[in-house]
């Protein structure tokens, strides 16, 4: 705030000099009598900040039946949108959605929604997949994840190439994992190197490129990453932090998407609790998710994105309630 501290012997005084030095319309923060005379604390009216209207959100109109689910699955962070599709599919059907507690409503509900989520588990059986993102939303700990699984629960072999070379520090976090792992680690500072890297682990089952994290607003970075990963043509596997506000996250899947999307990958889903946004956004790009990220340990912490599940979370409270209602 920019307060100006004015004093004078008498009051009108001292508002004259406030008149003078930060005009008429001065906001008068203090006024106070002291010893010598008054002191006015004001504030340029230029310094006020001004606060967007409040624009009252109107109570989404929900049928009567569908009210509930609604209101549980927005408490997920489900958008409106994915709910209206919901709510949609539901008038259809003979479900009386014009009086409230049939049971079976969250049960189509879900399955609906089941249905509107895309899922894939392509990345087991892809040979190559590049890793892309914005900054710190967890790339290289997903890549170590899936690498260790591959090994773990499918004895497959695994190599790993970073092209983030942006910083040291990253080279040697992956190269620690890589060794840890026990698997190949090739360093690419080029197209060429990384087009050589791949040529030379293609008899490995999987070959996994960790990339440099970028704004999504650096069009010319994503640009650059688009042209380096061209070069090998691998599986686009977007990682997406669950945390972003959707406004942001839209904007990182619509930049990132000119690189050619292929999968996404929703990461620190332990980190929100509306991780129904990133969900929908999803939904409605109609990006099919291969994982969750649930937390740092590698490589516990990822599960396969599976529909039913993810359904069953955003539209029953909790598992029993959904045992009972199938
Ligand atoms: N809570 C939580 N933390 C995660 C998850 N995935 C990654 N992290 C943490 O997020 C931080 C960043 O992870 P990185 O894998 O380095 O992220 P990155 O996308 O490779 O980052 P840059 O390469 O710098 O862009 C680390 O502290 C990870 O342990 C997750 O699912 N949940
Ligand atoms: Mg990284």
């Amino acid at each position: 705030m920019m307060l100006k501290r004015i004093e004078a012997p008498t009051l009108q005084e001292a508002l004259t000099k406030v008149e003078k030095e930060c005009g008429k319309d001065a906001l008068l923060v203090e006024t106070k009598e002291t010893h010598r005379g008054f002191v006015v604390v004001a504030q340029k009216p230029e310094a006020v900040i001004p606060r967007p209207p409040r624009k009252a959100k109107a109570a989404p109109d929900w049928t009567p039946g569908f009210a509930e689910v609604a209101a549980r699955a927005t408490e997920f962070g489900l958008s409106q949108g994915v709910l209206r599709a919901i709510e949609k599919a539901l008038i259809g059907t003979q479900l009386r959605l014009d009086r409230t507690g049939d049971p079976a409503v969250p049960r189509v509900a879900s399955k609906v929604l089941q249905a509107l989520i895309k899922t894939t588990d392509e990345l087991s059986g892809e040979r190559l997949t590049a890793f892309v993102g914005p900054t710190g939303v967890g790339k290289t700990t997903t890549l170590a994840k899936i690498a260790a699984n591959a090994i773990r629960e499918r004895n497959e072999s695994v190599a790993i190439i970073t092209i983030d070379t942006y910083r040291m520090a990253a080279v040697e976090q992956l190269r620690a994992m890589a060794e840890m792992l026990n698997v190949p680690f090739e360093v690419a500072f080029t197209p060429v190197d990384l087009k050589r890297a791949v040529q030379k682990h293609a008899p490995s089952d999987h070959i996994l490129i960790d990339t440099t994290g970028r704004s999504p607003f650096d069009r010319r970075a994503i640009e650059a990453l688009r042209a380096t990963l061209q070069t090998c043509n691998p599986h686009i596997a977007m990682c997406l932090s669950a945390t972003s506000r959707r406004l942001d996250a839209e904007a990182a899947l619509e930049n990132f998407n000119t690189i050619g999307l292929d999968s996404l990958i929703l990461t620190k889903w332990d980190e929100t609790r509306l991780p129904g946004e990133a969900l929908s956004l999803a939904i409605e790009q109609s990006l099919p998710l291969s994982h969750i990220t649930l937390g740092q340990e590698i490589p516990d912490d990822i599960v396969s994105a599976d529909a039913a599940a993810l359904a069953a979370s955003a539209i029953a409270a909790n598992e029993q309630e959904m045992e009972l209602l199938l």
